[in-house]
């Protein structure tokens, strides 16, 4: 044996070894931070697949790239090597206009509609209604409402990069980090390493894409910024620029938009002509891209933005700015929110499986604790980016739309999907985000005025189950889902929800008015069962169920839905919560204190489960997706298992019932059930639910599938997993009420308490071990766990430790 050659074969073994275990540790340190929680893949998102033009059809590449937002602006990274695509958006890219939609046949013919139900002829009631009550015009548009006035939230177009290239590539990675919201792509071709880096900052309102590479004057392509319509793409000095006017809906254009974009070198050359931006031979190439419209939230105008100024005044700005200081604002401003809450299940903290085939094991059965740590911080991520102070609501798809058709026009539907987009704000301790969801309301409590007169001859303010930039609040244009009376009470108890949480006396001053006004018109609304004195709503409908009508009819229209007498008793009770801690007592009300004990009660059917109408009609639906008849178990809290066991038990009645025909088959309403279930304390079958959303509503990149793309899925879940593990909708705090036991170990950290506390939770083999109060207000504080209490009374600014302190629970 030659030992010269065999020493060096082992010292060469040794150095690969060597360089093998390093590239290890760092693999390993890149992944191990545990809180760096990542959506990755091996391979990119298609940029070259076109979309197909089907609104209600999703795109599969779209669907696995990745979300950034701002809050106004969005981007999907595709990720691509040859050719990048940033799909973007801008909040207010609606197309449509305000219009008269209030039908002034409604009123003359609400008394005999009421009639014609008290008698039971509902075939006849059904016809009238859809005659009279409906709105005039095109309403949505069914739902493709793109060019009526009702308009439709639209792509704001595309940033494509082409590098015209075609050779091969390896390793390739493509990660979006919830940790600082930042996308990041690398990949080797052509023997140079290329990363890329993107993110949407909130605090310099701009897009910022960096492309590097590890050879110098490597980075070359040709830029431009299209739209599937209504663009036109110019150059002008040292700016690309995107503008157009979308469709009003009524033959002409109203909203006005433009983008910019913008590059800086280093080395090479950088170009501006015609259509596009041209680099060449460049060391390293930072994007920059602004993007407005003329809209404003304000009622009637909904317009005045300076938006050309803005976005060239933001261009100029970041253009200045060093790249670093840019990324180091954009992730202190955004991880001051993301950073609140931490939620451990796993022990194992490294991540070596990509998202895309951990989500293909879920599918094959297989548990993942890390999944639900990384759907639940998601569903955070995506509020934050989809919902900042100062921007619209998240809609139905956050901000994130590929077509000029968007499902049923990426609106904000008012029959549990805006809600549930806001279910985790509070709880999840992103009561800022909240925050948009009542600047909407401050403007339709302006725009629903009329509605209320011309339809209810009622005071006060309402809306139906559909709204959209340009203040929508007539019923839909098809009564059996448009006849939705409790959508004004269900986004009012919004408004308490943010003070139950946060005590701030200032802010529900402010928004007084609106609750006030929504409750003016309830009173006015309502009117005596002729049969029970009681007050019932009507006519109506239970979202979006129908039943077998005692005249034999398929019938949705009816009068005193369980749902509305639940959405109208919590409204009442919010009101006067409100007056309360704002030291009103007026004759308003003791109406309302004197209407809410009126009120007719949801009853409990023959079988026990919790009925959804006001007689017991035979379900034609029995699975359905909708649960509005229990409201009052989640969101509401007028059923609880320990105040009232019975109606808790028949809601539990219901939800089985619902779930052995079917029910849950949307990712809205699986995630629904998450929360339905953990207010009943039964943590198996939340956690079913939540494996439901996992293996078969989310898309490779998490979004949440009705299908097609719904954003309400991934909020939900989210709020469903923190209602496992803290609620204090009851008076008391209860500590991991529904907690699985399948989550053995673990500590979530920073989730919010009504009440003004944050509350840390730490348990071990299934059980609490300890758990941190922090108060922010002071006051009262009961917490609960299995049943048994510890009473504590806090100091505002004071943080507690109750079992750290030798209190027990029950002692
Ligand atoms: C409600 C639901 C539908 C859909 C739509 C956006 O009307 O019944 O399933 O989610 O909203």
């Amino acid at each position: 044996m030659n030992t010269k050659k065999s020493t060096s074969h082992f010292i060469k073994l040794f150095a690969i070894s060597f360089l093998l275990f390093l590239s290890a540790c760092q693999e390993s340190e890149k992944k191990e931070d545990y809180n760096s929680l990542k959506l990755w893949y091996k391979q990119p998102a298609l940029a070259t697949v076109a979309d197909n033009h089907n609104g209600w059809k999703d795109d599969p590449e779209w669907l696995k790239s990745l979300p950034l937002g701002n809050g106004a602006l969005g981007a999907m990274v595709y990720g691509d090597v040859n050719k990048e695509r940033i799909q973007l958006n801008e909040e207010s890219m609606w197309s449509g206009s305000s219009s008269d939609d209030d039908n002034p046949k409604a009123y003359p013919a609400q008394a005999k509609i009421r009639k014609l139900l008290f008698e039971g002829k509902y075939k006849e009631a059904t016809l009238l209604t859809q005659q009279t009550q409906v709105c005039i015009g095109k309403g949505s548009g069914h739902g493709n409402g793109a060019e009526v006035p009702f308009g439709c939230f639209q792509t704001m177009g595309d940033l494509w990069i082409d590098f015209n290239k075609n050779s091969n590539y390896e390793s390739y990675n493509r990660e979006l980090d919830l940790d600082d919201a930042v996308v990041r792509v690398s990949y080797k071709q052509d023997g140079v390493n290329y990363k890329r880096e993107i993110f949407v900052s909130e605090p310099d309102q701009v897009m910022v894409v960096k492309l590097t590479a590890d050879t110098p004057g490597k980075i070359s392509f040709k830029s431009t910024i299209t739209r599937p319509e209504r663009f036109k793409t110019s150059t002008k000095d040292d700016q690309l620029i995107m503008q157009g006017a979308l469709s009003d809906g009524k033959g002409g254009t109203n909203l006005e938009y433009l983008t910019r974009l913008s590059a800086v070198n280093k080395n090479g050359t950088v170009k501006y002509e015609g259509k596009n931006l041209i680099v060449e031979n460049a060391d390293e190439v930072t994007l920059y891209l602004t993007a407005s419209t003329n809209y404003v939230l304000e009622f009637p105008t909904y317009k005045g933005r300076d938006y050309k100024n803005i976005t060239a005044t933001n261009l100029q700005k970041a253009k200045k700015t060093a790249y670093k200081e840019l990324l180091r604002r954009h992730k202190e401003e955004y991880q001051q929110y993301y950073k609140r809450v931490d939620l451990k299940l796993t022990s194992n903290a490294l991540d070596t499986i990509p998202t895309d085939v951990r989500l293909k094991n879920i599918k094959a059965k297989k548990e993942d604790l890390r999944m639900v740590e990384l759907l639940f911080q998601y569903g955070r991520y995506l509020l934050i980016s989809s919902s900042r102070p100062g921007t619209l609501p998240a809609n139905l798809q956050g901000i994130w739309a590929n077509k000029i058709q968007t499902p049923w026009n990426g609106d904000f539907h008012t029959d549990v999907n805006v809600q549930m987009n806001y279910w985790l704000a509070e709880s999840t301790n992103l009561g800022e985000m909240h925050l948009p969801l009542f600047d909407l309301m401050g403007t339709l409590k302006e725009a629903g005025k009329s509605t209320a007169k011309v339809h209810y001859n009622a005071s006060g303010w309402v809306l139906h189950p559909i709204t959209n930039a340009w203040g929508f609040t007539a019923p839909g244009e098809e009564s059996s889902w448009g006849m939705h009376l409790g959508g004004g009470a269900w986004l009012t108890t919004h408004i308490m929800e943010h003070y139950y949480y946060t005590l701030d006396k200032k802010f529900l001053k402010e928004k007084f008015p609106i609750l006030k006004t929504s409750t003016q018109f309830y009173l006015d609304w309502l009117i005596p069962d002729p049969k029970t004195g009681k007050l019932i709503s009507g006519p109506s409908v239970s979202p979006e169920n129908s039943f077998l009508a005692p005249d034999g009819s398929n019938s949705k229209i009816c009068m005193g839905p369980s749902h509305d007498q639940q959405v109208i008793w919590q409204l009442f009770k919010n009101y006067i919560d409100a007056s309360n801690a704002l030291g009103i007592n007026d004759e308003l009300l003791q109406k309302v204190i004197k209407a809410q004990q009126n009120l007719a009660q949801t009853k409990i059917g023959s079988d026990g489960r919790l009925m959804e109408w006001r007689e017991e009609f035979k379900e034609l639906e029995p699975g359905h997706r909708h649960i509005s008849h229990l409201f009052a178990l989640h969101p509401g809290y007028q059923i609880d298992i320990v105040k009232t066991p019975k109606y808790a038990e028949a809601a539990r009645k219901s939800l089985d019932y619902r779930i052995k025909n079917g029910g849950g088959h949307t990712g809205w309403s699986a995630a629904w059930l998450i929360n339905q279930y953990a207010r009943l304390g039964d943590a198996e079958n939340a956690e079913k639910s939540l494996n439901m959303v996992l293996s078969k509503s989310v898309s490779p990149n998490l979004f949440g599938l009705h299908p097609p793309f719904q954003m309400d899925a991934n909020f939900g879940t989210s709020a469903g997993i923190a209602e496992m593990l803290l609620q204090s909708q009851s008076g008391e705090i209860r500590l991991l009420p529904a907690l699985s036991k399948n989550w053995k170990n673990g500590y979530v950290k920073g989730l919010s308490a009504r009440g003004g506390f944050v509350v840390d939770i730490d348990w071990k083999a299934g059980k609490l071990e300890n758990v941190r109060i922090f108060s922010k207000k002071g006051g009262s504080c009961i917490l609960e766990y299995n049943g048994k209490q510890i009473a504590l009374n806090t100091k505002a600014n004071t943080e507690y430790f109750p079992l750290k302190d030798g209190r027990n629970f029950g002692v």
